[in-house]
């Protein structure tokens, strides 16, 4: 039992692999196997190879826009892999390597930056809601998900994920709250990656860290190292574990950093120095875990050099699916807002198709 050892209040951050890749506390490692540390591994180099395509797609004005996830790998996939195929994922937008390791298919993620609807089309088996711009409001359906499940006695779990941002929004104290009131089954999942866009996270709140919001609702809140797999993960599955016994929520603050920028729309040397991101450059999340591999003989830089230019064929392989089939069609966009178009919608696309003819565009 962790939590109980780290109090939001007395600030220690739950670190168990150091940045030289050595278990610094042998004693709270995680129940992972070899084969899963090495998935792990593997999920997070997906995740790195395909986002870095992503980016390089949109600089080519292919792609319409993305928010890359450069430095955020361990967060996003060893919390993912902490959960069961029937619990829920309710994201909001930088999760590339939650999706993944819940199974989604890149095309289909692929498709979503590229502005086409059926980005947002997921297969229901996966249990993850769509993509969520709209900062924290997502986090009241991760809870409506979870309390529902506790009303049909159901032993799911849902896990949101937002950014250190979202905790300033009002969404996120209401969603708390009822959690916290209802013991809905959730686990909330910061990843406090220092930036709001421009605004850091020291003038985000006066807050001396984000897990310490906990306490208000009335729920165990902790700080872990987010570029640590093993903290991530011990945490994370803690948290699913006593949800699931009708112990209620959780807030977990993976502390980690976005080595790139915000969306591609950003330029962050407007308002960090380069220091700085070279100081997180050398916590590498995937440097870390590779030293730790390495370490054990689990892995050599040969299969490493095979797994980066895997992944990287098949982010081509999916891109060109997308390139060759997700032209978006103009009604998409009015269409899925609703099982059917509402009247006042029906008008507004046709507003616009005739704005278009005008143009001579359609
Ligand atoms: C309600 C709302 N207000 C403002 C925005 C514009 N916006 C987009 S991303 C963002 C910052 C979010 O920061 P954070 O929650 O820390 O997540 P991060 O982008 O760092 O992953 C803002 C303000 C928005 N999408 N929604």
């Amino acid at each position: 039992m962790i939590f109980k050892d780290y109090n939001p209040l007395e600030k220690k951050m739950l670190q168990i692999m150091d940045e030289t890749g050595t278990i610094v506390k042998p004693e709270l490692m995680p129940d992972l196997t070899d084969d899963e540390i090495k998935e792990i591994y593997r999920l997070m180099v997906k995740t790195r190879e395909t986002d870095k395509k992503a980016l390089m797609y949109q600089r080519q004005g292919r792609m319409l826009t993305y928010a890359p996830n450069l430095g955020q790998e361990a967060a996003q996939v060893a919390s993912a892999f902490a959960l069961e195929k029937r619990d829920w994922m309710v994201p909001a937008f930088r999760e590339l390597g939650a999706w993944l390791t819940r199974g989604a298919e890149l095309e289909m993620i692929y498709l979503y930056w590229y502005g086409n609807e059926f980005g947002s089309y997921v297969p229901e088996d996966l249990r993850i809601l769509p993509v969520s711009v709209p900062i924290a409001s997502h986090l009241q359906h991760a809870v409506g998900i979870a309390w529902a499940a506790k009303l049909q006695g159901k032993d799911e779990v849902a896990i949101t994920y937002f950014g250190d941002g979202a905790t300033s929004q009002g969404d996120f104290s209401e969603s708390m709250n009822w959690a916290g009131v209802y013991k809905a089954p959730t686990v909330f999942f910061c990843q406090n990656n220092q930036f709001a866009i421009s605004v850091p996270r020291g003038i985000q709140t006066a807050a001396e860290t984000i897990a310490q919001k906990a306490i208000a609702f009335g729920m165990p809140g902790i700080q872990v190292d987010g570029n640590d797999i093993f903290a991530v993960y011990a945490a994370t599955k803690e948290a699913v574990d006593r949800a699931r016994r009708g112990e209620g929520p959780t807030l977990i603050e993976a502390y980690t950093y976005r080595l790139g920028a915000h969306t591609t729309s950003d330029d962050p040397t407007r308002y960090r120095s380069n220091d700085e991101v070279e100081e997180w450059s050398k916590r590498d999340p995937i440097d870390r875990l590779k030293k730790y591999l390495l370490s054990k003989g689990l892995l050599t830089e040969e299969e490493e050099a095979q797994i980066v230019e895997a992944y990287g064929k098949l982010a081509e392989e999916a891109f060109k699916y997308v390139e060759a089939n997700g032209e978006t069609q103009l009604e998409d966009i009015f269409k899925y807002h609703y099982k059917e178009m509402t009247p006042q919608l029906v008008e507004q696309m046709e507003e616009y198709k005739q704005f278009l003819r005008e143009r001579g565009e359609i």
